[in-house]
C-alpha cells in the first residue's frame, strides 16, 4: 500500500531549511582558529583525563572555496530522548557531505548508541532522506539511551566504523551523549583509531547550553507546542472557571521549559526549581505559596488557575534532593542485593537500613507510589526517572490539606477543584518549528564541515540564532570546555556541565519581575499553534528565552 501523507507534510518537504552564510557554498569553509580553551571546571582533572583532546581552540567558520577531495563516510547515532529537528541534522550531514563530495557515504546505526556497538545500521540514500526532511521524531534511525562507556564498547565502535569505511562519527545527543562523545574522541585520538568524533546539541530540556551553544535544539518547538495547550487551558479556565490545573512539564533537572512556557502564556503559579534551590524551600514551604496565591485568588472569587510544576522540582528541594543522593548511592552500590528482594515491603526495609535519619523519615513520610517512583531504575547514565514521578498530583494532596487547615483557621472560603497533567511526549516529536528546522539543518550542514577539516572532540556549534540566518555564526566548540566533574551513578565522573535556569538572567528577572501580576490578575496569553506559514513575525520566531537573554547583543 503506498504510504499516504497529510498535506501540511507534503508541504513541510519542500520547505528548505535556511543556512548560515558560512555554509551557503557547501561545507567547505574556511577556518579562523580561536584561543586555546579550558574547561569550564576541575581544569586539571578534565586535562587529566582527556590528555589527547583537551584544550583545543574554538573555530569559526567563513564560506570557503571548493576543493578536490575524496568521499568521506560517516556515520550517525542519535542519542537518548527524542527531539523535534533530529531529521533534519540528520539531512544537513547528508547534505553537507555530499557537497564536499558527491560520492560520500553516511550510515545511520539503528536504536541509539547501541547500534553501532552491535552493528546495527543502514545506508542513508537520497530517497530516504528524502521522506524525512522537516519531519518530527527520531523514527529514521530510532533512538537510544545505552552509554558507549566501557573500553570494548570503544573498540566495538571503531571496529565497526573501520569495516564501514566511516571516518567521523555524528554523536547527536544531550550533555550525557555528548559527555560520551567526548570520551570517544579521546580513545579514538589516544589509539589512533582513525575515526574523528563530532557532537550535536540536541535536548527539549535546553539544558545543554553556554556562550558557545546558545541552544539545543528542539527546545523551541517544545515549549511552542506546551505553550499552545496550556493556553488552551488557559482559555478553558477562563471559561468553566471552576478547575486549577496543575501542569508537570518535562525538561528533567532544569526549569527552562516551565520559564519559557511562562513567558508564553503568564499563567497565575510557575515554580522555578532553580529558585527553590536557592531559596532553600522545603516541601511545606512550596505548598505554601501555592496555597497563598490560591487563596487570594479565591478571595476574588477566582477558585480557577493554572499552575506550572517543573518535571525535576523534587531533585531541587534540598530534603529531596539529599534524598534522592542517598537513594542514587544506595541503589548504585547495592544493586544485586536491591533487585533479589522480592516485595515492596522487603525493598523499604532495606532502604531504611541505609538510609540516614532525616532522609527516611521523609521517605516514609510520602504516598507510597511516590515512594515507589523515586527508587525506579536509573537510565543508565544514572539519572532519577523524574517524568514518572507525580510531583504534580503530590502538590495537589498537599495543598488540599493545607487548604482545609486555612479553611478551619477562617482564612480560606473558596473550593479547591484540581486536574493534573503531564506535558512531555506530545511535543517531543513534534514537526520542528522553522526556528529547530534552519538551526537543525545548519548544525548537521556545520558537522559535516567539522568533519571536512578533519576535526574531533567538536561540537557543532551555530551562534547568534535570535538573528536572521544570513548573520547565523558557524564554528565549532571544544565538548571538553563544557565539562567538570560531578557525582554520578555514586561516582566523580567527567561530565559536560548542565547549564540550569540562571536566576540573574534576563528571562528569570523578566518573569519574576511579573509574575506577582501574573498570580492574581488574568493575564494569560494564547500562544497558538506553530505556524509553519505566514508572516516573519509569526512563523519564524524564536523563543521568549533566547530573544530575552540576546537582546541588545
Ligand atoms: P534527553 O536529556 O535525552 O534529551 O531527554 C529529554 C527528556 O525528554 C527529559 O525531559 C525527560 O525527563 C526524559 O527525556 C524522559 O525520557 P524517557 O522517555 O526515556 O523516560
Amino acid at each position: 500500500m503506498k504510504k499516504e501523507i497529510t498535506s501540511l507534510q507534503k508541504a513541510r518537504y519542500a520547505y528548505k531549511p535556511k543556512l548560515p552564510t558560512a555554509l551557503q557554498n557547501g561545507a567547505h569553509v574556511a577556518i579562523t582558529v580561536g584561543d586555546k580553551t579550558t574547561s569550564v571546571a576541575d581544569s586539571d582533572k578534565i586535562h587529566e583525563l582527556f590528555p589527547a583532546t583537551y584544550g583545543a581552540p574554538t573555530l569559526t567558520f567563513t564560506k570557503g572555496d571548493a576543493k578536490t577531495t575524496s568521499p568521506i563516510n560517516v556515520g550517525v547515532i542519535l542519542s537518548g530522548g527524542q527531539a523535534p529537528g533530529g531529521h533534519n541534522v540528520i539531512s544537513g550531514i547528508f547534505d553537507g557531505i555530499k557537497s564536499i563530495h558527491p560520492e560520500s557515504k553516511l550510515f545511520g546505526f539503528l536504536g541509539g548508541p547501541s547500534g553501532v556497538i552491535e552493528n546495527k545500521y543502514i545506508e542513508l540514500t537520497l530517497d530516504i532522506i528524502d521522506a524525512y526532511r522537516n519531519t518530527g521524531g527520531f523514527d529514521i534511525i530510532q533512538s537510544g539511551r545505552t552509554k558507549l562507556e566501557t573500553v570494548e564498547h570503544f573498540d566495538a565502535t571503531a571496529s565497526n566504523c573501520k569495516a564501514l569505511g566511516i571516518k567521523a562519527l555524528v554523536i547527536i545527543g544531550g550533555d550525557d551523549s555528548n559527555t560520551n562523545a567526548a570520551l570517544l574522541a579521546e580513545y579514538f585520538a589516544d589509539t589512533n583509531k582513525g575515526v574523528n568524533v563530532i557532537g550535536c546539541p540536541k535536548t527539549i530540556d535546553g539544558d545543554l547550553k553556554n556562550e558557545h551553544i546558545e541552544t539545543s535544539f528542539g527546545f523551541d518547538t517544545a515549549c511552542k507546542v506546551y505553550s499552545n495547550m496550556i493556553g488552551n487551558i488557559q482559555r478553558d479556565a477562563m471559561s468553566a472557571q471552576k478547575y486549577w490545573h496543575f501542569v508537570k512539564l518535562m525538561g528533567r533537572s532544569a526549569s527552562h521549559i516551565g520559564l519559557e512556557c511562562a513567558l508564553q502564556t503568564q499563567p497565575n503559579i510557575t515554580l522555578i526549581s532553580e529558585e527553590v534551590e536557592a531559596n532553600q524551600m522545603q516541601l511545606k514551604d512550596v505548598v505554601n505559596h501555592m496555597a497563598d496565591i490560591i487563596v487570594k485568588r479565591a478571595e476574588k472569587k477566582m477558585n480557577f488557575g493554572i499552575a506550572l510544576i517543573p518535571e525535576g522540582l523534587v531533585e531541587f528541594i534540598p530534603e529531596f534532593k539529599i534524598l534522592i543522593q542517598e537513594l542514587n548511592d544506595i541503589l548504585a552500590h547495592h544493586e544485586v542485593a536491591f533487585q533479589d528482594l522480592r516485595s515492596y515491603d522487603e525493598q523499604k526495609m532495606f532502604l531504611n537500613k541505609h538510609l540516614t535519619e532525616h532522609s527516611s523519615y521523609l521517605f516514609n513520610m510520602l504516598p507510597v507510589g511516590i515512594q515507589t517512583q523515586l527508587i525506579l531504575e536509573r537510565d543508565p547514565h544514572g539519572n532519577v526517572p523524574v517524568s514518572m514521578i507525580e510531583t504534580e498530583k503530590l502538590l495537589i494532596e498537599l495543598i488540599k490539606v493545607r487548604l482545609e487547615e486555612l479553611k478551619e483557621e477562617g482564612k480560606y472560603n473558596g473550593k479547591f477543584s484540581a486536574i493534573n497533567h503531564f506535558f512531555g511526549y506530545e511535543g517531543r516529536c513534534a514537526a520542528p518549528s522553522n526556528f529547530d528546522a534552519d538551526y537543525c539543518y545548519s548544525l548537521g550542514f556545520n558537522a559535516a564541515a567539522l568533519i571536512g577539516a578533519g576535526k574531533t572532540g567538536y561540537m557543532s556549534s551555530i551562534r547568534n540564532i535570535s538573528k536572521p540566518q544570513n548573520a547565523w555564526i558557524a564554528g565549532g566548540i571544544p565538548i571538553t570546555m563544557m565539562m567538570n566533574v560531578e557525582r554520578r551513578h555514586g561516582h566523580d565522573k567527567p561530565v559536560i556541565r548542565k547549564a540550569l535556569v540562571e536566576l540573574d538572567g534576563a528571562p528569570f528577572k523578566y518573569f519574576a519581575n511579573l509574575r506577582a501580576e501574573w498570580a492574581i490578575g488574568n493575564h494569560y496569553l494564547y500562544a497558538g499553534p506553530i505556524q509553519y506559514f505566514g508572516p516573519a513575525e509569526v512563523a519564524d520566531i524564536v523563543t521568549r528565552t533566547l530573544e530575552l537573554e540576546q537582546a541588545g547583543k
